[in-house]
Order: C-alpha cells, then structure tokens, then sequence
C-alpha cells in the first residue's frame, strides 16, 4: 500500500493510499469515484463486481471516517486488487464536499483519466450501467445522467411516499433552475474531464445538492447534457446516510435557487 501526496486544495481533509502504482503508469479509461459513510454491508461485494467488470477503471473511494470500517475493508481490497485509492477524511463532512474532494484528487493524478463515474456505494445503482453510462459519453456528452424517469427507467423497493419526495425535488429543481432534466437528483453519473476541471472551482455544496448543482453548472454552461434510463434498486444492506439537518440544508437549497456559481 503506498501514501498518496495530496493536493494542496484538499491537504487537510484526510489522507489518502493506493493500492499500486500502475495508474500513475498508465492511463485507466474511467475512475469509478464512490462515496463511503458506514457502507460495510455493501462495499466489499461491489468493488469486487466492478473489478469482475474489467472495465480498467480506477476504483476512488471517499470514506468520511466510518465507525462501522469500511476503510479497513477497502485497504484489504487494495492488497488483492491494483487501481483502488482510499482516501480518508476525518468526519462526516457531507456528500458534496466527498464529491468535490474526489474530483480535486482525481485531477491532480498523474494521468487522470478523462471520465468520471459517481455512483452511490449502498448498491442501488447497477454496476452493468458503467459501460453504457461511458460509452454515451464517449459520443461527446459531458454529462451522463443514470436517470430514474426516462423512457425505459425502473425503481424498485421504493415506497410511495419516497418516490413522492424524489418526483416533487426533481420537479422543483428542474423548474426554478430552468434545466429539461429529468432526473437531476441521481448520483449514478459520468462527467468528462474537461466538464469537471471547468467547474470544479465554482462548486461549493456541502451536501446532497451537489447533484444539483452539478447539473445547473453544465446546463447554464452550455456542456452537453444527457439522461440515459437506468434500474434503481433501494438499498438492501446499511441505512441511509441522509440526515435531518442535510435533508433541511437540501430543500433551502432548492427553494432558494441558489444554484448559479
Ligand atoms: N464520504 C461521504 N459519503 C456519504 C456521505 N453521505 C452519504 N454518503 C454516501 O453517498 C451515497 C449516497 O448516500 P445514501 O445514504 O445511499 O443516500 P440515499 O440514496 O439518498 O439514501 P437511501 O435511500 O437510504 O439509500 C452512499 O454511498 C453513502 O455512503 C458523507 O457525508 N460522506
Ligand atoms: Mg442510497
């Protein structure tokens, strides 16, 4: 396992190690960035899927110091698998900021890859979209949205009333903000590397509006856009992460609009 020298904008948020060498070596297609907090239930069996995929991709993990040791389970991952990277914050600092941080670090590697895969940890996004998710953005999107109500797209394990909240927050967010996306809430995304180093210095959400602001950035930018249907499963294993104070921090978002950086 060798110790990653951070980059100096987010020196200070945690420490990071690499399972190998090899992606300072050559250049992986993607880096599958995933964001942790007490996915212990889950994590292992996914990044063993995804490596099973052998989509040579970088596998990044933004672990907010979990209680339940899912950094540990990544570290023993590291020692089997080359192309995983752990990086280690030292509290729950909110999803956005994981994000952000994660993109900061992704850049600053020595050939960083030009995609950029987000997908939630808990298994609710299925790793066999990876391929579709990068190859609609090889065809010149900046943003590929894995999105949960298109043509084609299925939820399941979803009671009425979360589904409710999720259609309202799309709803709401897509019609203050003027974007046509349906779904700009997921998290199963692919940004190009040229979207992120655009933006990657007017984002500053904290929490689950990243995935919002996100979406308004290449909107109002001008980078291309597009939804492609996925199948969403609720999560089986661990609970969710989103709390009270980030589900409030999220709707004031919203309803303030404040989305343009
Ligand atoms: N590093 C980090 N990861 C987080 C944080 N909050 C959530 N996550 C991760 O972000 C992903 C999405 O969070 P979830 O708890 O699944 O949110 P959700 O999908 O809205 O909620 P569920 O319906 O319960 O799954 C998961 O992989 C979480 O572990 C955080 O503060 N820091
Ligand atoms: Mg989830």
């Amino acid at each position: 396992m060798n110790q990653i020298v951070l980059p100096s904008n987010v020196v200070g948020r945690g420490s990071c190690t690499s399972s190998s060498v090899e992606h300072k070596l050559r250049k992986p297609s993607v880096a599958i960035m995933l964001p942790t907090y007490c996915e212990a239930d889950n994590i292992d069996s996914l990044v063993r899927k995804i490596k099973s995929l052998k989509t040579d991709s970088l596998i990044v993990v933004i672990d907010d110091s979990s209680h339940d040791g899912t950094a540990s389970i990544v570290e023993s991952l590291q020692e089997e698998f080359d192309n995983i990277l752990v990086f280690t914050r030292p509290a729950k600092l909110g999803l956005g900021t994981a994000i952000t941080d994660g993109f900061k670090l992704i850049l600053s590697l020595e050939n960083s890859p030009d995609y950029i895969i987000t997908m939630d940890a808990d298994y609710s996004h299925d790793p066999h979209t990876i391929r579709k998710l990068l190859a609609t953005a090889k065809k010149g999107y900046d943003l590929v949205i894995g999105s949960r109500y298109t043509k084609g797209s299925r939820i399941i394990g979803w009671h009425i009333i979360r589904l409710l909240i999720s259609r309202i927050a799309n709803f709401v967010a897509s019609t203050m903000v003027g974007m046509r996306i349906h779904d700009c809430t997921s998290g199963f995304r692919c940004y190009s590397k040229n979207y992120v180093e655009n933006v990657i210095g007017f984002l500053h959400s904290q929490t689950y509006e990243i995935q919002i602001e996100t979406v308004k950035q290449a909107w109002t930018r001008g980078f291309k856009v597009k939804e492609i249907p996925i199948t969403f499963e609720n999560r089986k294993k661990g609970k969710s992460k989103l709390t009270r104070t980030e589900f409030q921090a999220f709707l004031s978002y919203i309803m303030k609009a404040k989305l343009v950086g």
